[in-house]
C-alpha cells in the first residue's frame, strides 16, 4: 500500500503541517503529574477557556471516516492546549456534570457543521457514569438533538471499569438512553477485568479496545491475544470493536488483519480543534471524486456504517 493509495488510513489527517505548538504538544498528555497546572473547571467554563476537540474514528473496512470522539481540552490564555490531566483529577461531581454537559451540547451542535461539510458522522463522547445519573441526557438530547432525519444518534463512552463496578445500573442507564438514539461504547477494555458473562446483559454498541494493549499488538504475543479476544468478544455481541490510540503502521495492519472494525489514534488522526477537524473535512470533500467510489477514503464515500 503507498502513502497515496486512497484505501490507505494512515495519516488520515494528512501532515497536518499547520498544527500550532501548543495543539501539537497536546496530542498526549506527557506532562508529569508533578508540573501539571491544575484548573479548576468552573473557573474555566466560567472563562470560556473549554473547547471541545475532535479525533477521527476510521471505519478500518470500508476505509473511510464514521464518525470522531470528543474530548475536552482547555485553552489557557497563559498555559496553552491543556489535556483533562489539568482538569479532571480531584473533580467534584458538579463540575464534571458541567463539562459533560458542555461536551454535549457541543457533541449536538457540531454534527450540523459536520454535515453541511459534507460527512455526516457518528460522534462520541465520554461520560461517567455518575454523571449520566445526573444529567438528564435523554431530554437535552430530545430538545437539542439536530432535527434531520439522516442524525445518526451519539455513542456515550463509559469505562469498563465504571460499568462493572455497578452492572444493574449501566443496564439501566444504557435502556433509557437508547430511547433517545443514544448507544453505549465501553471504553478503555480490557482494564477493568470483566467477564464475558457480565457484559452479556449489557446492550452495547462498540467495545473500544484499552491503548495499552493496542500498543505492540503486532509484536506482543499477549496484548495480540488481548485485542483478537476483544474483538471476537464484541462480534459476538453484535457489537463493533474499536482500537484506541494506534500509534503504528505494523500495529494497524495486525488489527485489521484480526477483523477490528474501527482505529483511532494518532497514526490515523491526532484529536484536534473543531475548526482544524471541519477545515480537513471540507478539504477532503474538495478532492475529485475517485472512479471507485466504494471502500475509498474520499469524501466521496459517504461516511458512518454502524456495524453494530
Ligand atoms: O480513554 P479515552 O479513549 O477517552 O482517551 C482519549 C485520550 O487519548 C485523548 O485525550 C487523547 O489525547 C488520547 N489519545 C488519542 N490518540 C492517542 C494515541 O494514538 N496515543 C496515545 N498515547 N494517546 C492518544
Ligand atoms: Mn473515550
Amino acid at each position: 500500500m503507498s502513502q497515496t493509495d486512497p484505501k490507505d488510513v494512515r495519516n488520515w489527517s494528512g501532515p497536518l503541517k499547520n498544527l500550532a505548538d501548543d495543539e501539537r504538544r497536546s496530542l498526549v498528555d506527557s506532562m508529569s503529574a508533578e508540573t501539571k497546572p491544575r484548573i479548576a473547571i468552573g473557573e474555566a467554563l466560567r472563562n470560556r477557556w473549554f473547547e471541545i476537540w475532535y479525533q477521527p474514528k476510521i471505519d478500518l473496512k470500508r476505509k473511510c471516516l464514521a464518525g470522531a470522539e470528543a474530548l475536552a481540552r482547555i485553552r489557557h490564555p497563559q498555559l496553552g492546549v491543556l489535556l483533562p490531566g489539568s482538569f479532571l483529577p480531584d473533580v467534584d461531581e458538579q463540575s464534571i456534570t458541567d463539562l459533560a454537559e458542555h461536551a454535549l451540547m457541543a457533541a449536538l451542535c457540531d454534527w450540523s457543521m459536520f454535515e453541511e461539510a459534507g460527512f455526516n458522522l457518528h460522534l462520541a463522547l465520554n461520560v461517567p457514569v455518575g454523571v449520566l445519573l445526573k444529567l438528564p441526557i435523554p431530554a437535552l438530547v430530545g430538545e437539542y438533538r439536530p432535527k434531520s432525519a439522516r442524525w445518526p444518534g451519539l455513542i456515550v463512552e463509559v469505562t469498563e471499569d465504571q460499568i462493572v463496578r455497578d452492572l444493574a445500573l449501566a443496564q439501566k442507564i444504557a435502556k433509557q438512553l437508547q430511547v433517545s438514539g443514544i448507544k453505549i461504547a465501553i471504553d478503555d477494555f480490557g482494564a477493568g477485568y470483566s467477564s464475558f458473562s457480565s457484559l452479556r446483559e449489557l446492550p452495547f454498541a462498540e467495545l473500544k479496545v484499552d491503548r495499552s494493549f493496542v500498543a505492540g499488538c503486532s509484536t506482543d504475543a499477549t496484548n495480540a491475544a488481548i485485542c483478537q479476544t476483544a474483538i471476537d468478544l464484541a462480534h459476538r455481541f453484535g457489537s463493533a470493536a474499536v482500537a484506541e490510540g494506534v500509534e503504528s503502521q505494523a500495529d494497524l495492519q495486525a488489527l485489521m488483519v484480526m477483523g477490528c472494525d474501527f482505529g483511532q489514534g494518532v497514526l490515523i488522526a491526532p484529536p484536534m480543534p473543531k475548526e482544524r477537524f471541519l477545515e480537513l473535512l471540507r478539504q477532503r470533500m474538495g478532492r475529485p471524486r475517485p472512479a471507485s467510489p466504494k471502500g475509498t477514503m474520499s469524501a466521496g464515500s459517504k461516511p458512518v456504517g454502524r456495524v453494530a
